[in-house]
């Protein structure tokens, strides 16, 4: 089966993710590869951060893999916390300080419209590809759910009426922006290995 590097070190991604790619890939992630170093993400756009993601773990194993960024752009704050975030409220990446801050920043606002975008970047035999997802939605008054991880307590996709904490992953992948990106990664692997 072929082998590939999901290069993130955040868990609930590759739990979303490994059912996606289950059957013809075997995914590594980077836990089980005991590679726990930072992953720089220095850069101001989100495809620049996916690729940075993946290229320092391609530098470091020479070996196939993919990395993800994501961001949630909310319309009325000018695509804030956009890539900034995990680090919407401060450089510790407190999920609950940035969900504080983004509620905050909106109160009193009418609009409340966002999206999820996802930039997925695989580099397979030395080569770059990037694929993207969006999931379009809005932003809660107030939290609900404990499930799933960073903004899904507060962000309900358009076609349901539940946020995204307040699903499971499986149906949370229904709709996600992730899984839109990794539904082309497949794709693309599908058509590399036919
Ligand atoms: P890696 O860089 O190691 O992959 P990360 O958690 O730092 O993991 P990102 O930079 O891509 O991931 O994500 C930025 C933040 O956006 C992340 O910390 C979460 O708070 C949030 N986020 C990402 N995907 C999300 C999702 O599907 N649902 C809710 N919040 C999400």
């Amino acid at each position: 089966m072929t082998e590939l590097i999901f290069a993130t070190h955040n868990e609930n991604k590759v739990r979303e993710v490994r059912p996606l790619l289950d059957g013809n890939f075997r995914i590594m992630s980077l836990t089980e590869l005991g590679l726990n170093d930072d992953i720089p993400e220095p850069f101001d756009t989100i495809p620049e951060n996916a690729v940075e993601k993946a290229r320092t773990i391609f530098e470091l194993t020479g070996k196939n893999c993919f990395s993800e960024d994501t961001g949630l752009e909310v319309f009325s704050l000018n695509g804030e916390p956009g890539v900034k975030s995990a680090r919407y409220a401060g450089p510790s990446h407190h999920f609950e300080a940035n969900i504080d801050k983004l509620l905050g920043k909106l109160e009193g606002k009418t609009d409340r419209s966002a999206r999820f975008l996802t930039v997925v970047c695989l580099i397979l035999n030395g080569k770059r590809h990037l694929f993207e997802g969006e999931c379009k939605g809005s932003i809660t008054i107030a939290r609900r759910g404990d499930k799933g991880f960073g903004y899904d307590s507060v962000f309900i996709p358009e076609g349901s009426d539940k946020t995204f904490g307040e699903m499971e992953f499986e149906e949370k992948n229904k709709f996600s922006h992730r899984r839109k990106a990794i539904d082309k990664l497949i794709s693309f692997l599908q058509e590399e290995y036919k």
